[in-house]
């Protein structure tokens, strides 16, 4: 069977890439076995600022295209016209680096209840890294686009489609003319196959899958792509306007051809009927401890609870840290590096008793929007939001309650003694 045999290339790659990142990532439950799905191995991923190749996670749904950079090209299509050589795109224009903090929009989807299928990621679909490349400003200027008007940039993939849906997501021309770029290297090291090799869009603070690999086209458009508008057969607008929408069980989405408010949780506080997943909501997750023994107990006794927090295009405000799985919180210190679109590192220095403790975390952004506490059940669509839980949805996106990640712990000496006698 062709599917079968798809699944077995599949699962060789996965293992292939498992291999090559010595094991910093793992596979995570794919119920419909669609993806090629890795995650950060350990929580330790989440104590650092950079995340080193080796434990940046993997998402997407078809073969990695047989990519050779000296051939590649990106076309200009929409209002633009033209096309890109890689040398073009590394020679002709400025080089930058950004810091962005990925996370999979489907992140915390394996904390919905009921299951809601699909890929059953915890929270190990999170990572920052640094990504050289050329600004989308600098392309766009050079070809006659400086101002938004409303428009949208449409970033095509050159992955082989699976059915007839070719990978397809517009991203608001003014964001693409703030900070995005189409990068070529990551972490200083030439793009991986698996990350996008020869060229993929970074956008800045945004949801994975704006974050299109294996960049062919770049299309600015009057709307988002919707079914038909690309210039190509096929499916056009699944992975816009299908899925990676937030919305309750059972409801199709209509497919807009624009909206006004592109802020996640502006759109799930109403401002969009099934919003789409724009920016990350805020977010934080714990490192350290990472749930693995023993835990680390200082000379001063003390034990540091690090993590990272992010909240899209906004900032962080504040991270505060329960040792007591919810009963009190501590204000946790910011600390590092401040990246717009990329996470910050949080510390709180804890007085640990032996025993079993629950830690969690929890940030608000700079316009106080807090994590909820939990996920909602599968009725309460936006009435979630008022008792502090996060709406259930059938897909599983966006998802940043705080409980379902706190981490689990025994504190003892390393003689297994009391820490605190
Ligand atoms: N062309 C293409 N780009 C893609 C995808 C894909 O399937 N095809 N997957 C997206 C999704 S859903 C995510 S979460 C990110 C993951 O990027 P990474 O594998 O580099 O971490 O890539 C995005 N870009
Ligand atoms: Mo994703």
């Amino acid at each position: 069977m062709a599917t079968e045999r798809a699944r077995e290339a599949r699962h060789r790659e996965i293992d292939a890439i498992v291999e090559a990142k010595a094991g910093g990532v793992a596979e995570t439950r794919d119920e419909a076995d669609k993806y090629t799905v890795l995650g950060a191995a350990s929580r330790r991923t989440f104590a650092n600022w950079l995340t080193p190749i080796e434990e940046h996670f993997v998402c997407h749904r078809n073969d990695i295209p047989d990519a050779d950079a000296d051939a590649w090209t990106v076309s200009l299509t929409g209002g633009l016209e033209g096309t890109l050589s890689m040398a073009d795109v590394r020679d002709e224009y400025p080089t930058v680096a950004v810091a962005h903090t990925m996370e999979c929009a489907g992140n915390g989807r394996g904390q919905h209840r009921p299951e809601t299928g699909s890929v059953q990621w915890d929270c190990e679909a999170a990572a920052t890294a640094f990504w050289t490349g050329t600004p989308v400003s600098s392309i766009l200027r050079d070809h006659g686009v400086s101002a938004s008007d409303g428009r949208w940039l449409t970033a095509v993939g050159g992955d082989p489609s699976d059915g007839d849906d070719v990978f397809a997501r517009s991203i608001p021309l003014e964001k693409a003319l703030d900070d995005c770029l189409l990068a070529y290297e990551m972490n200083g090291e030439p793009l991986p196959r698996e990350h996008g090799y020869p060229v993929r869009l970074i956008v800045p603070g945004w949801y994975g899958v704006n974050n299109v690999k294996w960049v062919e086209e770049l299309r600015v458009m009057d709307s988002m792509v919707t079914e038909g508008s690309l210039e190509r057969p096929g499916e056009h607008a699944y992975w816009q306007q299908e899925s990676y929408r937030v919305h309750p069980e059972g409801v199709e989405s209509n497919q807009n051809k624009t909206v006004d408010t592109y802020d996640t949780w502006d759109q799930l506080e109403g401002a969009v009927e099934h919003p789409y997943t724009f920016d990350a909501n805020v977010m934080s997750l714990i490192g350290a401890p990472s749930g693995e023994s023993p835990v680390d107990v200082r000379p001063d006794e003390m034990v540091e609870v690090r993590g990272v927090a992010w909240a899209g295009d906004d900032a962080v405000d504040r991270v505060q840290v329960s040792t007591d799985g919810g009963d009190t919180w501590n204000d946790a210190e910011l600390f590092g590096p401040d990246y717009a679109g990329a996470w910050r590192l949080f510390r709180y220095d804890w007085d640990a008793r032996p025993g079993r403790h629950t830690l969690l975390s929890r940030a608000a952004d700079d316009l106080n929007r807090r994590q909820p506490s939990r996920i909602s059940g599968p009725d309460a669509w936006r009435d979630a939001l008022e008792t502090d839980e996060y709406p259930w949805n059938e897909g599983g996106y966006a998802a940043n309650a705080y409980e379902p990640n706190g981490v689990d712990i025994e504190v003892r000496t390393d003689n297994g003694k009391d820490v605190s006698e």
